[in-house]
């Protein structure tokens, strides 16, 4: 498959595993596996046509290793990022390193000084152990802004990290104590 038949199709596994999985019918269990038979015929309903070839390349050769496959190969999950109501992962708390990072968009910061960092429709808070990594995905929302986290203090403070299996650092809510604004990145 192309690089863009890949990415195409890891958007349209992002949106079904994450979001929006009774959209074909799709049904996922609280730790978010969901049949692959299932998820090829519910494909095929909407007239998207996949195959388990097309699935374990999207899963091998993910970027951000967004999904995985069970022991015996007959489901599929992502493995963070989701917004549905059905799925609730049971991560395992883990201690955090010292500081992680948060990239977002300079005209979320007021909102944020007020709140702290809230997970919004998803889950949890992401946030990256490189600052590079953070940065990308503050751009995807404007002008981005680096913010530093005190992950080790806030774990120490009582609050819980986990850590997905593709690295992604998980918190509930930052508040906005543990929370620095790091140098204005290269737009
Ligand atoms: C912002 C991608 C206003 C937050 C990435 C972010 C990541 C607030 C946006 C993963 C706020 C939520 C997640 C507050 C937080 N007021 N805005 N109090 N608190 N925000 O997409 O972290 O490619 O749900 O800064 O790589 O950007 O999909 O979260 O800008 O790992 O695999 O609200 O998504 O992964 O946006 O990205 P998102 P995110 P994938």
């Amino acid at each position: 498959m192309s690089d863009k038949g890949l990415t195409e199709t890891s958007k349209f596994l992002s949106y079904i595993l994450r979001h929006e999985p009774h959209s074909i019918g799709l049904t996922l269990d609280s730790e978010g596996w969901g049949s692959i038979d299932a998820l090829i015929a519910g494909a095929a309903g909407v007239g998207r046509v996949l195959d388990r070839r097309q699935i374990e390349a999207v899963v091998q050769g993910n970027d951000k290793k967004r999904f995985s496959l069970s022991d015996d190969g007959l489901q599929i999950r992502a493995v963070q990022g989701h917004s549905t109501a059905t799925v609730s992962l049971q991560y395992v708390p883990k201690t955090p390193p010292a500081c992680l990072y948060h990239g977002t968009a300079t005209r979320f910061l007021p909102s944020i000084e007020q709140q702290g960092l809230v997970p919004g429709s998803r889950h949890h808070v992401h946030l990256s152990e490189d600052a590079a990594t953070a940065i990308a995905v503050g751009r995807r929302y404007g002008q981005v802004v680096l913010l530093k986290i005190d992950a080790l203090a806030m774990q120490q403070a009582g609050l819980a990290f986990y850590q997905a299996d593709n690295g992604v650092w998980l918190t509930d809510h930052v508040p906005i104590a543990f929370i620095h604004r790091g140098a204005e990145p290269d737009q």
